[in-house]
């Protein structure tokens, strides 16, 4: 409960209507996609200006007040859960474009912008903003450099961190930065903006973000291609990419797909059933490409990898293609998945997935294991669904102990426990099976010089300044 003059206060800086305290703006707000905590933040705030910001950031500072920034809460490692009476700084009102440069090729944005608003201004100036996943029609801009969003193109693309080429933000000290100023070349000490991307809102808060476009891709083809066993999708990824540029490689299980198609009604790629499957997608360039592409999948299949395939012949086949893999995530929610976002270097997962693929059957055997991801940049989103019969508690317990097992692995691997999904509260305990303590040390060091007094997102990413 906040004391009637911190309210007083706080209404002050934002007006009466952007200070939320009803139970329902509580819940909605103080969570995101995770489903482990409950949210009891004890009052979101909406400010219009980075000056509002800042005079809130200014005042928890004063009162030793716990802040959560919040976007469009669609994480999954709870970075944007508000469990302990946090303010929660929401920033749905600063969503406008507030600058756009044709010969930079820039533009400058609220960080409430919503993904896909941004993706649809680069389209309407003949433009291109290539960072895309499933949840780009909720999720904002703010909350993708927070956590360095991946996704999809991020083989061809990187990840978000590659297009962000300013940042205006209040510190958790309270100071306003503007970083980095749209320049394409600035070789003037340490670049503090590349701080802010991936700190998953405990340094700061974005406020603005100058974002570089690129041009558009031509029109791209989708093959669908059914895997005969796990590491023959790896032959098949070195086969294609030798030859061909991908701006995607998925895959995903039969589970996945069984899944996908009996809950989404999407009609399956091909008849033949294969246990795994992987979806490409390249630029369609000219016909010597389609050609190319046909000839390598001939090689696939001649050489046990590949047992069938299809590939998009129209725009629409090519986004029913998409929606398979795509819609695995939201698919899975039915039953309650632990999740696990993993990854190694590309050149190490073929040995890397004999062994985990070992782990999780010795250690899950009654659980069923959903496998798909992002296999093109050694990343695998392992779900694993909780039994009906199971209670949420015991089922968590249990995750928790192979993760830990996986999180071996992944150090003797030189892997990461967080490939894109932020550390957040859920894999905070796992965070040293990637970095050293000398790592985490800078880290905390970090964190008090942006942040003395430590209320940005507490027990976030790691715990307590020690
Ligand atoms: C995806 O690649 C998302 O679909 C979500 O990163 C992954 O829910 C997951 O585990
Ligand atoms: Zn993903």
């Amino acid at each position: 409960m906040l004391a009637e003059t911190i309210i007083k206060q706080l209404v002050a800086i934002v007006g009466e209507q952007r200070l939320l305290l009803g139970d329902d703006d509580l819940k909605r707000f103080g969570i995101d996609r995770t489903t482990l905590w409950t949210p009891a933040p004890s009052a979101v705030l909406l400010p219009g200006s980075v000056a509002e910001v800042q005079a809130i950031v200014r005042l928890a500072n004063e009162h030793n007040l716990a802040v959560v920034p919040s976007g469009g809460r669609t994480g999954l490692s709870g970075g944007a859960v508000a469990k302990d009476g946090e303010l929660v700084v929401a920033m749905d009102r600063l969503n406008s474009v507030l600058e756009f440069n044709p010969m930079d090729r820039t533009v400058t944005v609220g960080a409430g912008m919503i993904t896909a608003q941004l993706q649809d201004f680069a389209e309407q100036q003949g433009l291109f903003y290539p960072v895309d996943f499933a949840s780009t029609g909720s999720s904002q801009i703010g909350g993708n450099i927070a956590t360095n969003a991946g996704g999809i193109k991020v083989i061809k693309y990187g990840m978000t961190r590659n297009w962000v080429a300013g940042l205006k933000v209040v510190t958790g000290n309270g100071d306003v930065l503007e970083l980095n100023k749209g320049l394409a070349k600035n070789n003037t000490g340490y670049d503090l903006r590349h701080l802010f991307i991936g700190s998953e809102g405990t340094l700061g808060l974005i406020c603005e973000a100058t974002i570089q476009l690129t041009r558009p891709p031509l029109e791209s083809s989708v093959m669908v291609l059914g895997v005969a066993y796990f590491p023959a999708i790896m032959d098949v990824l070195r086969c294609f990419s030798t030859d061909i540029d991908l701006s995607a490689f998925e895959f995903f299980s039969q589970q996945a797909l069984e899944k996908v198609t009996a809950h989404r009604g999407h009609p399956k790629p091909f008849e033949t059933e294969a246990p795994f499957y992987a979806l490409l997608e390249f630029e369609n360039s000219s016909e010597a490409v389609l050609e190319q592409a046909m000839a390598i999948f001939e090689t696939c299949v001649e050489s046990g990898w590949v047992l069938d395939g299809v590939l998009s012949q129209s725009l629409s086949q090519a986004s029913n293609l998409w929606k398979l893999r795509e819609d695995i995530s939201e698919t899975l929610w039915h039953w309650k998945p632990y999740k696990n976002d993993i990854s190694v270097r590309v050149s190490r997962m073929p040995e890397f997935l004999r062994e985990v693929d070992e782990l999780v059957a010795r250690q899950y055997p009654d659980f069923e294991v959903v496998w798909y991801g992002h296999i093109g940049d050694g990343n695998l989103h392992l779900n694993i669904l909780k039994p009906e019969t199971l209670e949420v508690a015991q089922f968590h317990a249990k995750c928790v102990n192979v993760s830990s097992e996986i999180g071996q692995l992944l150090a003797k691997y030189e892997g990461s426990v967080s490939a894109e999904h932020g550390v957040g509260l859920l894999k905070k305990d796992y965070l040293h099976y990637s970095r050293s303590a000398e790592e985490m040390a800078m880290m905390r060091s970090i964190k008090r010089a942006f942040d003395a007094n430590g209320i940005l997102n507490p027990g976030k990413v790691f715990d307590e300044l020690s």
